[in-house]
């Protein structure tokens, strides 16, 4: 049985959705950028839409599955489930204000009005601390709604934050943080909830090999049971004599969270020639 993925036709998270596929060994080719397309070696049908109407699709089942921005699943509301965070597409939703204008706190919005294209995350973080502000809705460009009179404030995407700036704006409160997410269909078929966990298995590996790193060391023999607490690895590290004795070569895993604060402890405790590899994949 085939599934059905939604992702975005043209736009911020296209080129990254279909990188994911990739990185999942599903060849998928839309060189003429047709509607829907079929992958070659998994089964899955690719179904490229405007993000805007990708919740609604996965909700009625004429998607299985979809990508797109978690704003975007938030704002529209429907009844469908998100499966799993993929790491890109991050941005900050958040309040901003004409850059002159003092703000202490949200109360500032009380009686006011703010412009923005996401009127239901809006309205629930304003219900939610208690303000009564009035929304307007508005297709797009909201960052000039303060400057032709429309708003007081407005409530956008925000990235590098550049965009405000340039537009004599301020940030002054995150409502929410954003990431490019799966969503599915709640009441997949059982055939169909196989191939999203094959899928989910192949993601998985792929962000958690893009989370970490492949560490080789060499390391004096007295320091290894510290060395190995801190770089436990999956199971263990593996622990190889050198010819040269008192030494050990260690192979581990370690996460690219912590990353330098371990190398730091791990020369602290006399480790040399240390090697740190890209991990392609990661099966746990
Ligand atoms: O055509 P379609 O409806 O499919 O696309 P779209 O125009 O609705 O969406 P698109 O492609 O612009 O964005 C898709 C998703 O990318 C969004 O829903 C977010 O989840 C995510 N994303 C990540 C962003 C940004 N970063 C971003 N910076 N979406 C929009 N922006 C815009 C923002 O609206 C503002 O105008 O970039 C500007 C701010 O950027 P900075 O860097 O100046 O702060
Ligand atoms: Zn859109």
């Amino acid at each position: 049985m085939k599934l059905k993925i939604a992702i975005q036709k043209s736009g911020r998270l296209s080129e990254k959705s279909l990188d994911i596929l990739k990185e999942c060994g599903i060849k998928v080719s839309n060189s003429d950028r047709k509607l829907k397309t079929e992958a070659q070696n998994f089964p899955m049908e690719i179904l490229f839409l405007r993000d805007d109407d990708i919740p609604q699709y996965v909700e009625q089942g004429v998607a299985d599955i979809g990508i797109l921005g978690e704003n975007e699943v938030l704002e529209r509301n429907k009844d469908v489930a998100i499966v799993e965070r993929l790491g890109f597409g991050n941005c900050r939703m958040s309040l901003a204000i004409p850059k002159d204008d003092v703000y202490k706190n949200v109360s500032y919005f009380q009686g006011k009005k703010v412009a923005t294209s996401y009127p239901k995350i809006l309205r629930k973080f304003f219900i939610e601390k208690n303000i009564n502000a009035s929304i307007e809705e508005i297709g797009g460009s909201v960052e000039i709604a303060t400057s032709i009179g429309l708003a007081d404030g407005i409530f956008d995407i925000v990235s590098t934050g550049s965009t405000l700036l340039m537009n004599g704006l301020k940030e002054i409160e995150t409502v929410l943080r954003s990431e490019a997410v799966l969503i599915s269909n709640k009441n997949l078929s059982e055939s169909k909830s196989a191939v999203l966990d094959k899928l989910l298995f192949r993601i998985k590996a792929f962000k958690n090999g893009a989370r970490s790193k492949y560490i080789v060391l060499n390391a004096p023999n007295e320091s290894l049971a510290e060395i190995s607490k801190l770089i436990p690895g999956m199971r263990s590290p593996t622990v190889l004599p050198l010819s040269n004795s008192g030494w050990s070569s260690v192979h581990s895993v370690i996460e690219e969270d912590d990353f330098w604060n371990v190398i730091d402890a791990l020369k602290g405790l006399g480790c040399e020639g240390i090697l740190v590899m890209p991990i392609e994949k990661m099966i746990l």
